[in-house]
Order: structure tokens, then sequence, then C-alpha cells
């Protein structure tokens, strides 16, 4: 009862601060008491009144492996000579404002590789409900703990100087990355603990152990790496997180170091899942995050922490 109230006070833009401030002065309890009912039966998406962050209707299976989610998106490049910190990219976010802010995530390409190499995520996840950044780094040769502090610039650049700054809730961020990127979403995820989310795909770091993340993690592997192979990125990557953390580990079933590089089914599900539960608070995705996924012709195996604890 009580998270109802705050919730319903804590979401101003949407929401209509002044008329709810008018009826709760004028009216005092009485008035919160029909105010909460109005706002409740009326004026929130259903659901929201639980969770202010959660966007878009109840996902099914199709509808998180659909090749686009409920929102049309749009996009808007970003010039690396207009930024510092990182390499520029392209921001991809629900077209429309009507249903609020959304979290925000960056995600930075591999070794040698540019932002064309991950680009089907923009997409793919800002169609779920997320302003996502795509982003080049400052040279592709760049290390991963340099992905890891340009996924933070980029992510500052995106709540504080973007064009869709307004659309964003900047205290819902999270990071991806393939490869070093992967490795630079680890570096990331240690330095700002603040983050809601991190997603390693085929992730490349010499460090192995990762106990000072507190972010909740969801680490992807492929069972034919032989660049960054599970055995001694993926897997460590994984069982080093903290015991106590949110954490999974996905190995794709006949897939490459490049299999994040393409269009992918397997990836776009479990990611948008991590994202909206973890990032949007959206335990309407639990359920295809527990039980753990069983084995599958594309799943080789799937670990992790069951029921969430955060
Ligand atoms: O970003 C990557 O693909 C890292 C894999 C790699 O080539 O590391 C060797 C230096
Ligand atoms: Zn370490
Ligand atoms: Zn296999």
């Amino acid at each position: 009862m009580q998270q109802h109230s705050s919730v319903s006070v804590s979401a101003p833009q949407r929401r209509g601060p002044g008329r709810l401030r008018t009826r709760l002065t004028r009216w005092g309890l009485a008035g919160l008491l029909a105010a909460g009912s109005l706002l409740t039966s009326q004026a929130l998406p259903a659901g929201a009144a639980d969770n202010p962050y959660e966007r878009g209707p109840a996902p099914t299976e199709s509808s998180i492996e659909a090749s686009r989610g409920p929102y049309a998106v749009s996009q808007t490049t970003v010039s690396s000579l207009s930024v510092t910190g990182f390499g520029g990219g392209t921001i991809y976010y629900p077209t429309s404002t009507a249903d609020g802010t959304f979290g925000a995530i960056a995600i930075s390409p591999g070794y040698t590789a540019y932002q064309s190499s991950i680009a089907w995520l923009g997409p793919r996840l800002a169609s779920q409900g997320f302003v996502v950044f795509t982003i080049d780094t400052n040279t592709t040769l760049d290390q991963p703990d340099s992905r890891g502090r340009q996924l933070l610039a980029a992510l500052d650049y995106l709540t504080q100087r973007s064009a869709v700054r307004s659309r964003i809730d900047s205290s819902r961020l999270g990071v991806m990355g393939h490869s070093m990127g992967g490795g630079g979403t680890l570096e990331a995820a240690k330095s700002r603990p603040s983050l809601q989310a991190a997603i390693p795909l085929t992730g490349w770091n010499l460090d192995k152990t990762w106990p000072e993340i507190s972010t909740p993690t969801l680490v992807v592997g492929a069972d034919g790496d032989t660049i960054a192979p599970v055995a001694t990125h993926s897997e460590p990557f994984y069982e080093s997180l903290p015991g106590s953390l949110d954490k999974a580990y996905l190995e794709l079933n006949g897939a490459t170091h490049f299999t994040p590089n393409t269009s992918n089914t397997t990836i776009a599900k479990y990611s948008i899942s991590w994202l909206k539960r973890f990032i949007d608070n959206d335990t309407r995705y639990e359920q295809f995050l527990c039980p753990l996924p069983r084995p599958s012709l594309t799943i080789e195996e799937y670990r992790g922490n069951c029921p969430h604890t955060s």
C-alpha cells in the first residue's frame, strides 16, 4: 500500500504533479485515496502502479523472439567530432514519448571493429523500450579497460548532453559489448556499481576474475569460440562474480566468437529479458530466466541463480 502511494507520487513528469498536489491539499486524506484510485484505474498503464519503470505490454515467448518489439524506433547519429571520451555512435530510441522515460544501454564493439558490428542490437533492443547507444571507440585497437571507460563516457553523454536526454531515466542504465567490448562491459560495471545490468557477449579480457562487480550480469559465451574460448574467458568471468549476485551464464550452441555480430534470436531474447528484469525491475520477464533455460539446439549450457534476489 505504501509502495502504491509513494510510487504514484514519484513519477511526476508522466502523471501531472500539479493536479495531484492540488487534489491533495484541497481534499486531504479523501483526496489522496480518490487520486490513488484514479491513477491506478485510469492514468497509469496496466501494472505501472506497482512498478514505475515497467514499459510495454506483457511479454510472451514470441514477443521476445520477434525481430522487433512493440515500440517504433527512431535513430540519430552522434559524430565523433561532437563528443569526448568515446568515438561517437548511433542512438536508437522509441519514437513515442507517450510512455514516459526509458532505461538506457551503451554497447561497445570489439577489437578492430566498428559500431556496424553490433548495430543489429540497436533497433532490436530499442523496439522493446530502451534507449540504445551503439558506439565507436576512440581507436579500433583500444583495450578492454579503455572500452569500459568509453562505455561510461557514452552513458554520461547520453543522459546529460544528447538530444534524447529527456527521454531517459538516468538512474536505469546498463552496458553491453562484444569481445573486447564485452571485456569493457565488465570493466564498466566494476567501476560504476550504480549500473543496473551488464551483458558481455563472447567477452575477452586478460583479467579473469570479477568479484568486485555488484551489477546483475549475464555472461554470454559461444561453444565454438577459439578467440575468447569459454574455458578461459566467459566461464571464469561468470564463476568469479559474487555468489550472492544475480548472475547468469548463457553458452550459445553451434556458435563462434563472431555470432554476436549478426542478428541472433537467442542472444536477443535473453538480453531483452535480463535488461527488462534488472534495468526496469520488470518481473514479468522472470518467467524467461527462471527456472533456468534447458540445453537445446541453441543453448549449449545455462547457469544462474534462481529465483533472483534483486
Ligand atoms: O575484441 C576481440 O575480438 C578480442 C579478441 C582478440 O582478437 O584479442 C586478441 C588480442
Ligand atoms: Zn579481476
Ligand atoms: Zn555445442
